[in-house]
């Protein structure tokens, strides 16, 4: 109570020198005095005291606009059903918050009881194991950053028309938080896991049972049983109690509210990954299991359907991942790609992980074309869409990771466009 006593003393002192000084500055005109000593005095919320700590936080209620959002084309047969997408314009930094992680339901968040969710672990082991997230909640775990991006993320640029949307429409089924988890591989061992094995199935607890297969190597390797998302549990959105996590690779296979791995000595091959998630080529063919994302980067600062309010300095900033590694060079244009100068990184780069990217630029007024251009550490660079566009049959919308141009108008408008 004391030191409260003092501070309040010591600030009536320094208020009251504060105007004088203010007041002989300003001194001539009134309008400017008044400022001055409401500038003085403080805000109307520095002379009340301010509302009492809340259970859980939320942000600044003048923050409200910054929302996920609904994608469009797709049609409501099945309640729940589609996709909402990350405000990455709005956001800065490399994390997602996780109220703002993108959302992709094939049949909606169902509502699980922590009590009554079990996860099988059967088929080629030694012994079949069933834990209950109690038990799960007992064993070591590992806490690393990683993205999950939709096969479907940036789809709209390979229509034949640049939609005039922003980068959230475009590029939002992409985040990027910090997962807790049990390394599958602790699971797998304590199964036992049959020589002969080679693949895993996961099966989901939602109404779709959506299931994926994947390479036991993934399972032995950095695939996480992930239990917390950016400290906390993890959201029913993205899987509670428990999702897998296969870092780097296509963001379905990351089976949210996993019930059930099977161990295997072949693919499932099931709805899932028959029907959906393949590459189509240019001959007519489909590449099944194109796992491993592609190396990619998108400028979110300054991007499409914004307006830069005129000439001067900006930060041009935005995101880079690898599905294969770690990030160790970004390269941005401001002239269409005929000239590329290397970006900041934000920090040290992880694998598997997204890296804020950081480039000055005095904008003289004129029009300009922005692109970013990442390399990651297997030496893969990410391609331009002249070269990315004859690889796939032009109906193809999935794994698009293309050089991507935002062109900055004369009167500042900025917009999507192809180059
Ligand atoms: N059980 C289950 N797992 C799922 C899905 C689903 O609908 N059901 N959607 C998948 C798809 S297509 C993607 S892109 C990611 C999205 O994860 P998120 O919703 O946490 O962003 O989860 C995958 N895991
Ligand atoms: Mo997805």
């Amino acid at each position: 109570m004391d030191d409260i006593k003092h501070d309040t003393r010591g600030r009536r002192q320094f208020l009251a020198g504060g105007a004088k000084a203010a007041g002989a500055i300003a001194a001539g005109s009134m309008a400017a005095m008044q400022n001055a000593s409401a500038q003085v005095n403080g805000p109307e919320w520095m002379h009340q005291p301010g509302s009492l700590s809340k259970g859980y936080g939320q942000p600044s209620e003048f923050e409200e606009k910054v929302q996920r959002a609904w994608g469009t084309g797709y049609p409501t047969v099945s309640p729940g059903t589609g996709a909402s997408r990350t405000p990455l314009q709005s956001i800065n930094g490399s994390i997602t918050p996780s109220g703002l992680h993108f959302e992709r339901h094939h049949n909606g968040v169902p509502k699980i009881d922590p009590d009554k969710h079990e996860l099988t672990l059967h088929g080629m082991v030694n012994q079949p194991l069933v834990f209950s997230v109690k038990d799960l909640l007992r064993y070591p775990m590992v806490s690393r950053v990683h993205f999950i991006e939709c096969a479907g993320n940036s789809g709209a640029n390979t229509l034949p028309a640049a939609p005039q949307q922003n980068v959230q429409a475009i590029h939002g089924l992409f985040s990027n938080t910090e997962w807790t988890g049990i390394p599958l591989s602790i699971l797998l061992e304590e199964a036992g896991v049959d020589p002969q094995a080679s693949w895993l199935l996961a099966e989901g607890g939602d109404a779709a049972a959506m299931s994926r297969s994947f390479p036991l190597a993934k399972g032995l390797g950095d695939a996480m049983l992930a239990l917390y998302q950016n400290g906390e549990r993890i959201r029913p959105e993205q899987g509670y109690p428990m999702r897998l996590l296969l870092p780097g690779y296509q963001g379905n296979m990351s089976v949210k509210w996993l019930r059930r791995l099977k161990v295997t000595n072949e693919p499932t091959h099931t709805k899932d990954e028959t029907s959906k998630y393949t590459n189509l080529l240019p001959d007519g063919k489909a590449h099944q299991f194109p796992f491993v994302l592609g190396v990619k980067s998108i400028i979110t600062h300054p991007s499409g359907a914004t307006k830069m309010p005129g000439r001067g300095f900006y930060e041009i900033s935005g995101l880079a991942w690898s599905g294969a590694g770690r990030i160790v060079k970004v390269e941005v244009s401001t002239d269409g790609g005929a000239s590329w100068r290397e970006a900041k990184l934000d920090g040290q780069p992880q694998s598997k992980a997204a890296v804020r990217f950081r480039f000055p630029w005095d904008w003289t007024g004129s029009p300009a074309l922005l692109q970013s251009r990442a390399t990651d550490d297997e030496g893969r660079v990410q391609p331009s869409r002249a070269a990315w566009t004859p690889t796939y049959s032009a109906a193809n919308r999935f794994h698009n990771n293309m050089i991507q141009t935002w062109a900055v108008a004369a009167d500042g408008g900025v917009n999507n466009v192809y180059a």
